[in-house]
């Protein structure tokens, strides 16, 4: 089965704004603040509530800049990801049951405590690319295999 999600990356050069998961999927790694689509809404209105649930923030402006597919080995589900550029929003980002926000210099990304995936599709997203890309995990998380390529549109 397919799930969509939506995954918003507040970026405001020099420096993004990720989120310490505390708990569930994804617990004990930084990220950009997203989750789940609800039926009844389209998928950029759940990226701005979920970046409101989790980081108390309103987003002014976000773009849609990259969707990856996420899959593990023996396990049917495929999760969609729309990963979204935020690059102005109001109020202060605030922690909440989920997630602790904090601003990382660019140069600073905590990779080591993000998901694996990471690594490969932030650099194209800080330089202002679009992309598309899957990834196939092991039970462990690792990486498999992988594609990731730049788009003009997505
Ligand atoms: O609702 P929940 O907290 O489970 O949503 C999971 C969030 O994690 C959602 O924003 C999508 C995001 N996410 C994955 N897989 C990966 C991944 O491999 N890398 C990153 N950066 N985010 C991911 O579900």
């Amino acid at each position: 089965m397919k799930k969509i999600m939506t995954l918003c990356v507040v970026h405001i050069h020099p420096h993004v704004l990720l989120g310490m998961k505390k708990r569930g999927f994804g617990m004990g790694r930084w990220n950009g603040f997203g989750g789940k689509v609800c039926v009844g809404e389209d998928i950029k209105e759940a990226a701005e509530r979920e970046l409101f649930e989790e980081a108390s923030i309103r987003a002014r402006d976000l773009e849609r800049v990259g969707v990856v597919n996420f899959q593990w080995e023996n396990k049917p589900d495929i999760l969609e990801v729309h990963i979204f550029r935020v690059s102005d929003f109001t109020g202060e980002p605030k922690e909440g049951e989920e997630m602790r926000p904090e601003w990382f210099s660019v140069d600073t990304i905590p990779f080591h405590k993000m998901w694996p995936d990471d690594a490969h599709w932030f650099p194209l997203f800080l330089a202002g690319k679009k992309f598309r890309g899957d990834f196939l995990f092991d039970e462990k998380n690792a990486i498999l295999k992988h594609s990731l390529f730049e788009v003009e549109y997505i």
